[in-house]
């Protein structure tokens, strides 16, 4: 194999790498506009995009609507990545990472930020009391989960995702790779769902709700367009684990929260209340 570059001693940004995120990756974070974020009257401020990461918060937050939870009615807002929102003084101030989701709980007098989409399911499921299992041992196999997915997800988008969909030319090096990683991740799962209804055990939780947008969606084929590609149909557990979360109200509800692709029956930029999605899945054929 011939290797084609050969770093420099220190490396500088002297040409854009090309691809589909070229325009908004600089080696730098912080503000690049000042712009404040919008408010809305709801108790709390989501600020996000339907990627996957973006979809386990719309869906934990329908989740805790159907289960009767008013305080959890929230506004959320578009945040284009493609456009640089993410790097708006607003939104550093509530994620200095400058990645959606963002999540500001405006229900007190200081309103609290949080960020990392991992963080928002589990501040959630605590202020709520719901989706998280109370007893210590459902409880710490549910953030086994949760925190397995949060550190895996970053090979399937940022590697595997981006080799195999967005980066400007198909490289076989790093697709071979990120497709055994995946592929990998993809039987861990299988096995575990073997024996167990959800991730936690028998209990639909936010480890489900973390992992179903990125591994559900690649089964599936929502995501990538890659199932044929990775086999997803021999991974019979997690097809039937994706399938049965798939058809819960609430995933279909969430799911569509901040999109602004796709069908339209399946996009809706911004949420203020359930009335708004509700008129977007009446469209549906
Ligand atoms: N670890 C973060 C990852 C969030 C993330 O990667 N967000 C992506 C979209 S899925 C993003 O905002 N990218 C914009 C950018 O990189 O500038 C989380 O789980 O919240």
């Amino acid at each position: 194999m011939t290797n084609q570059y050969t770093p420099p001693k220190v490396w500088t940004m002297d040409s854009e790498s090309g691809g589909q995120w070229a325009s908004i990756n600089r080696p730098d974070s912080g503000a690049r506009h000042e712009k404040t974020l919008a408010v809305g009257a709801n108790p709390l401020q989501l600020h996000s995009l339907a990627t996957p990461n973006g979809q386990k918060v719309t869906i934990m937050l329908e989740e805790l609507l159907a289960l009767g939870v008013k305080e959890a009615e929230y506004d959320a807002y578009l945040i284009n990545i493609g456009e640089g929102d993410q790097f708006s003084s607003g939104f550093v101030d509530i994620n200095p990472n400058s990645k959606i989701p963002a999540l500001s709980d405006h229900s007190s007098d200081t309103p609290i930020r949080v960020f990392e989409s991992g963080a928002i399911l589990l501040y959630l499921a605590e202020k709520f009391g719901h989706l998280l299992p109370k007893d210590l041992v459902t409880r710490t196999e549910t953030m086994n989960w949760l925190f397995w997915l949060q550190g895996s997800a970053p090979y399937l988008g940022g590697g595997f995702g981006h080799f195999y969909a967005y980066a400007p030319e198909k490289y076989e090096y790093p697709i071979n790779r990120f497709t055994m990683e995946t592929k990998r991740q993809l039987d861990v799962l299988d096995k575990r769902l073997a024996n167990n209804q959800y991730l936690g055990g028998s209990e639909y939780s936010i480890a489900d709700i973390a992992t179903w947008p990125w591994y559900g969606n690649v089964v599936l084929n929502t995501v990538y367009e890659a199932a044929e590609f990775l086999d997803a149909a021999s991974y019979t557990n997690v097809m039937r684990w994706a399938k049965e979360i798939e058809q819960r109200p609430t995933v279909q509800r969430g799911r569509i929260v901040n999109r602004v692709w796709g069908e339209e029956w399946e996009q809706l930029a911004e949420r203020h209340s359930a009335a708004d999605i509700d008129a977007v899945l009446s469209k549906k054929p």
